[in-house]
């Protein structure tokens, strides 16, 4: 049934035309709001961001539009997990118990959503899809496997989530978190930095913030490489650079511990021992104190054909650029902090336009008055003209050229954990890496799942692993990893355009008519992952054949937070804001009190921050929905400030 302020605004909308938006029967509305996690109660947070979707689906729908307003639940994931093995219960159980009384609540608040299209990742015939996706992915070379170090914790013999770890010590066990080398799961995002970098141009709906952290995170860098000679051996150094111009200051080359010219230390102990600790610790790895191995080895600089010496050390990674750098401590200061600690020459290359001899190096700015100096023939350009001038003479004497690198890493989706959607692959004793036959998905997940032991469940279950393969039938063991959650989300509003699809994905056709989504709604926390994965994972699909569109989501709203006030007691307590009043003094100062354990005590207001239950400041949607009805709770979650801003609970 219309509400009573949907009745209202339909008449405001006939009679006064508030808003002109073309009848047209044909025409399609896609609005989504981020899809939640289970985690138990529905809070203000979402009462806001679902009321933003419900107003303009109804809108839409009211305008004789067809209007696509689904409903979901992002299932899989740790919460869930730690939940079971604190309460020692399955962790299916526990969402599905989240998920019936979260939707009880979310329809208590009248929202215009079509529950018919209802979908939850954690369901089989949902990741049963996305097994055969990534099986897709897979064939077509966007997955791979390689070695790669995460974070573990030697008690609970777990991989641990950069947030598990507090202080560099695992959350539950407090035992001190190693790096370990695991063999995991990638896909190819990287392949695709350039066109997600550039078409954030043509998402004109977006906010330009997020569209900023994007391109951020993309983080592109245009360079140039330039290849040395090593004197002593046949082997040549690629380094990477964005200040070509400086290649007369170079007085070093520092590579990466991980760099291919490694290999020919892989007897020297020392080494192993300084490739060791800058691997494994990762605290020496991050330090702004520069570590260095000297190899013995140098390059010919190939314009002033100086003899140069060769160096590992921690500040230059392996997966950016080429893992090598030239060294030109007068104006860069890691390689100045660098030069300095090893006694490495100094050399001057930009003069800088103020004054003569007196600039403090490492000088590392680019002005208008700058020159090139000691240079050779690049001398008294400005750095921009030499910048042009070096790199044209690199190209022609074919000792490198112009190359564009990204910050973007590749996406590890391996994860380690129980509650997931398994991995459908299998490695059969013959030594091979399969992917599972499409016949025989979904990969389930089992249900008897003990998690006393430490270590990941899967891998410890006595029998799920051990298969064989379907079509030699060789014995066979399964990928014991799961996906990582974003993995889900970055492809459920394609399966909202045919949720009840059995044997496929999603329909062609149902796909072409509802998507892209015209609205989406969320956070701003997900400015980047989830929506880079999401722009991601539609071209990823396009290159398996799918005919979906690049761009998933035409028009970006970040709703902001609700916020509400917050009071502790004097001796910091947290005490929820309904149970607090207030008292006029004789002067006219307000008091502010509580009752606590049958006694009242003072308690001090503080800021108006994020409702939290951790800072007793939620407001329960539930009592203001009883109280005061479902339309008048949605009426002011929009009413009281635009959608971007944060709310004030009052
Ligand atoms: C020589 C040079 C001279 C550099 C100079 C800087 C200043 P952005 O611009 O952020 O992309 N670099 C290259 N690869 C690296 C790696 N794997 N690990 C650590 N540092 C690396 O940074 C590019 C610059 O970062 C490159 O330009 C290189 O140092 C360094 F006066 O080359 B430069």
């Amino acid at each position: 049934k219309p509400s009573i302020i949907e009745k209202k605004w339909q008449n405001l909308w006939d009679k006064k035309k508030l808003f002109s938006v073309k009848k047209n029967k044909k025409q399609k509305f896609y609005v989504l709001e981020m899809f939640p996690y289970p985690s138990g109660n529905i809070h203000m947070g979402h009462v806001r961001n679902y009321t933003i979707g419900d107003v303009i689906a109804r809108f839409f729908k009211n305008n004789q539009f067809n209007v696509l307003h689904p409903m979901g639940w992002d299932s899989f994931g740790m919460p869930a997990e730690n939940a079971a093995i604190e309460n020692n219960l399955n962790p299916k159980v526990w969402t599905e118990k989240n998920i019936n009384n979260m939707k009880k609540q979310l329809k208590s608040i009248g929202l215009s959503i079509d529950w018919g299209r209802e979908i939850s990742t954690c369901d089989d015939q949902y990741y049963k899809h996305q097994q055969k996706l990534f099986i897709d992915l897979y064939n077509a070379g966007l997955v791979y496997k390689k070695d790669s170090y995460v974070n573990w914790d030697p008690v609970d013999e777990t991989v641990l989530a950069n947030e598990q770890v507090i202080d560099g010590k695992g959350w539950r066990s407090g035992a001190l978190v190693e790096k370990k080398k695991l063999s995991q799961w990638f896909l190819k995002i990287s392949k695709f930095s350039q066109e997600l970098l550039s078409d954030l141009n043509k998402l004109d709906q977006w906010p330009e913030k997020v569209r900023a952290m994007q391109r951020n995170w993309i983080g592109v860098s245009e360079g140039v490489e330039i290849i040395f000679n090593i004197s002593e051996k046949k082997n040549k150094i690629k380094v990477f650079t964005t200040r070509p111009e400086t290649i007369f200051g170079a007085t070093f080359i520092a590579l990466s511990v991980e760099h291919e010219i490694s290999s020919l230390f892989d007897s020297d102990l020392k080494f192993a021992k300084f490739k060791n600790l800058c691997i494994k610790d990762q605290e020496k790895r991050d330090s702004d104190e520069k570590f260095s191995f000297k190899t013995g080895l140098h390059v010919i600089h190939p314009f002033n054909k100086k003899k140069i010496p060769v160096f590992f050390t921690n500040y230059v990674l392996m997966d950016y650029g080429s893992g090598a750098i030239f060294g030109c401590p007068a104006h860069d200061q890691r390689d100045y902090d660098f030069a300095l600690k090893n006694n490495l020459d100094i050399v001057k290359v930009i003069q800088d336009h103020l004054d003569e001899n007196l600039t403090a190096l490492p000088y590392c700015e680019t002005n208008e008055g700058d020159r090139i100096i000691n240079s050779d023939f690049l001398d008294n350009l400005h750095p921009f003209e030499g910048k042009e001038k070096i790199t044209q003479i690199i190209h022609k004497s074919k000792i490198g050229g112009k190359k564009t690198d990204f910050r973007l890493r590749d996406w590890g989706v391996s994860r380690q954990r129980y509650w997931g959607c398994p991995i459908p692959i299998i490695y059969t004793e013959d030594g091979k890496t399969l992917t599972v036959d499409e016949k025989d998905l979904p990969v389930k997940l089992p249900d008897n799942i003990d998690f006393k032991n430490s270590g990941n469940p899967l891998s410890n279950h006595p029998t799920w692993k051990n298969t064989k393969c379907s079509k030699t039938g060789k014995k066979a063991i399964r990928e014991t990893d799961t996906l990582d959650t974003f993995f889900d989300s970055s492809w459920y509003f394609l399966r909202f355009c045919s949720p009840i699809e059995k044997s496929i994905p999603f329909k062609e056709d149902d796909v072409n008519y509802w998507m892209p989504v015209d609205h989406y709604i969320g956070g701003v926390e997900h400015a980047i992952l989830h929506l880079l994965y999401s722009r991601f994972f539609s071209r990823a699909l396009k290159y398996c054949n799918y005919n979906v569109p690049e761009e998933p989501f035409k028009k970006l709203v970040t709703q902001g937070m609700v916020c509400h006030e917050t009071f502790q007691t004097v001796d910091s307590k947290w005490i929820n804001p309904e149970n607090v009043f207030s008292e006029k003094d004789k002067k006219g100062k307000i008091n502010y009190y509580a009752k606590k354990d049958g006694k009242v005590t003072l308690v001090l207001k503080g800021r108006s921050e994020k409702m939290s239950k951790s800072k007793k400041n939620v407001v329960d949607p539930d009592s203001i929905i009883s109280n005061y009805g479902a339309d008048t709770a949605r009426l002011f979650m929009i009413s009281d400030s635009p959608p971007e801003r944060d709310l004030d609970w009052s």
